[in-house]
C-alpha cells in the first residue's frame, strides 16, 4: 500500500487545508488574483470556487434526510419519553449557559482591551443590514403548518419539532411499529454510508474552499483590523481550550486533550465550509464514531445544537460591539452589554447555522443597543475568515454539550472516547 493509501481522512484534509493556505497566499502576494485576470477568473472565481461550491452542495443534500432519519433513529432508540424529555432539557441549558458565558467573556476581553479607541479605518461603510427574524416569529415558526415544505425550504427548527413528534408517536404506538423502527435504523445507517461517499471528496474540496478564501483575503487586510481580529481571535481560542474545556471537565470528568484530538476533524469543516449545518453530518460522525456517544443522543442534541447554539458567534458580536462602540466614541454602559448578552444569546435561537448569519444577527444586536448599523462595514472585510474561525468553535460547543448530556444519561461509551484509534477513517 502506498504512504497515501494509509493516510486517515483527517490527515488528507489536514494536507489539503495546509496546501489551500500556502496557494490563496502565494496567489494574494504575488497579485495574481486581479479581478478580471486569469487567474482570479478561471481559478480563483472559476475552479476553487466551482470545487467548493459543489461541495458544501452536496453536505447540504445530506443536512435533511440525514436530520430527519438520524433523530427518528435516535427518538426511536431512546425509547422512553421520560429520557428524551431529559436530554431536550439539559441539553437545551447547557447550550443557553455555554453561549451567555461566551458573550460574558467576550466583552469583558475586549473591553479591556480597548479596542477600536482611536482606530481611523478607511473602509467602505455602505452596508445594508438584513434583520433576523423577530423571536416571536422564531417561536411561532417551530411548529411547522407543512412538515414537507419545512424540509424541502431546509428549516431546521420546525424539521427537528416535527421529527421528534414523529419519534414520540412511533414510540406511544409500541411493539406494532417494530419494523418502522428497524426500516428507520437502516435508513440511518445508509445515511451515514452516503456521509462517508461524500466525504471522499473532502480534502479536494477543502483545500479549494480554502485557497479562495485566502486568495481574496489575504495578510494585508487583517491589518487594518488588527485590534478587533486579535482580540476576537483570542476571545475565540479562551472560550474553546479554556470555558469549554473546563464546563466538558466539570459536567463530565471526560478528558479535554482526548476531546482535542477527536474533534478536529469536525472544526476544520466547519472552518472550511463556514457553516454548522453543514458540518452536521461530520460532526455527527465523529461524536458518535470517534467519541463513543450513543446516535440516540447526538441524533438530538448536533442538530439542535447547530440551531440554537453559537457560542463563537456570540462571541463576536459581543467584540464587535465594543469595536464599533469604540470606534463612534459610544459609551454603552452596563445595561447596554447586558442588552447585548440577551440579544446575542436570543438572537442565536432563532438562525440557522450558515456562513454570514452571524452578521446577519449582528445588525439585530446593534439595532437594539442603538449601534450604528453601518458600522458592521467596517469588519465585513475580514468576517469570511472570522465565520470560519467562530463555526469552528460553534460545533465544538455542540459536541461538547453532546458528550456531557451522553455522558450523564451513560449514553458515552468511555472506551470508544479513550481510545486514540476509534472512529479512524481510512480509505
Ligand atoms: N457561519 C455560522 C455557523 O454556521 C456562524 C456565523 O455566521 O456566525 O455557525
Amino acid at each position: 500500500m502506498s504512504a497515501t493509501k494509509k493516510l486517515s481522512l483527517t490527515s488528507k484534509v489536514l494536507i489539503g487545508m495546509g496546501l489551500g493556505i500556502a496557494i490563496g497566499l502565494l496567489i494574494n502576494m504575488t497579485g495574481l488574483n486581479v479581478k478580471g485576470g486569469f487567474v482570479n477568473t478561471y481559478v480563483v472565481d472559476g475552479l476553487f470556487y466551482v470545487m467548493g461550491k459543489l461541495f458544501i452542495n452536496a453536505l447540504k443534500m445530506l443536512v435533511v434526510p440525514l436530520v430527519f432519519f438520524s433523530l427518528l433513529s435516535g427518538v426511536c432508540g431512546i425509547g422512553n419519553l421520560k429520557i428524551l424529555g431529559r436530554v431536550g432539557t439539559k441539553s437545551f441549558a447547557l447550550y443557553i449557559l455555554t453561549t451567555a458565558i461566551a458573550i460574558a467573556v467576550a466583552i469583558i476581553i475586549a473591553t479591556s482591551a480597548h479596542i477600536g479607541l482611536g482606530m481611523n479605518l478607511a473602509a467602505d461603510t455602505s452596508f445594508t443590514t438584513q434583520t433576523a427574524p423577530p423571536l416571536t416569529e422564531v417561536l411561532i415558526g417551530i411548529i411547522p403548518t407543512n412538515p414537507l415544505a419545512a424540509m424541502a425550504q431546509g428549516q431546521m427548527l420546525p424539521l427537528i419539532f416535527f421529527t421528534i413528534l414523529l419519534g414520540v408517536s412511533i414510540v406511544m404506538v409500541g411493539t406494532k411499529a417494530k419494523g418502522i423502527v428497524a426500516g428507520i435504523e437502516v435508513a440511518n445507517e445508509i445515511m451515514m454510508k452516503m456521509v462517508t461517499l461524500v466525504m471522499v471528496v473532502a480534502p479536494y474540496a477543502v483545500f479549494a474552499l480554502i485557497a479562495k478564501s485566502m486568495a481574496e483575503l489575504g495578510l494585508d487586510l487583517l491589518g487594518q483590523l488588527a485590534g478587533y481580529v486579535i482580540v476576537l481571535v483570542s476571545a475565540l481560542l479562551v472560550h474553546l481550550f479554556f470555558t469549554l474545556m473546563i464546563i466538558l471537565k466539570t459536567f463530565s470528568g471526560l478528558s479535554p486533550r482526548e476531546f482535542m484530538r477527536k474533534i478536529r476533524e469536525a472544526q476544520i469543516f466547519a472552518f472550511s465550509t463556514a457553516s454548522s449545518n453543514a458540518t452536521i453530518p461530520v460532526t455527527l460522525r465523529v461524536i458518535t464514531e470517534k467519541m463513543g456517544v450513543d446516535n440516540s443522543v447526538a441524533s438530538f442534541t448536533v442538530p439542535f445544537g447547530a440551531t440554537i447554539n453559537m457560542d463563537g458567534t456570540a462571541i463576536m458580536q459581543g467584540v464587535a460591539t465594543v469595536f464599533i462602540a469604540n470606534i463612534y466614541g459610544i459609551d454603552l454602559g452596563i445595561t447596554g452589554y447586558l442588552t447585548v448578552i440577551m440579544m446575542s444569546v436570543l438572537a442565536s435561537i432563532g438562525t440557522a447555522g450558515v456562513p454570514g448569519v452571524g452578521l446577519i444577527m449582528l445588525s439585530m444586536v446593534f439595532y437594539q443597543v442603538g449601534l450604528p448599523v453601518e458600522g458592521i462595514g467596517l469588519i465585513l472585510g475580514v468576517d469570511r475568515l472570522m465565520d470560519m474561525i467562530r463555526t469552528a468553535v460553534n460545533i465544538s460547543g455542540d459536541a461538547v454539550v453532546s458528550a456531557i448530556v451522553a455522558n450523564s444519561e451513560q449514553k458515552l461509551d468511555q472506551k470508544t472516547y479513550n481510545d486514540p484509534q476509534a472512529g479512524l477513517f481510512t480509505q
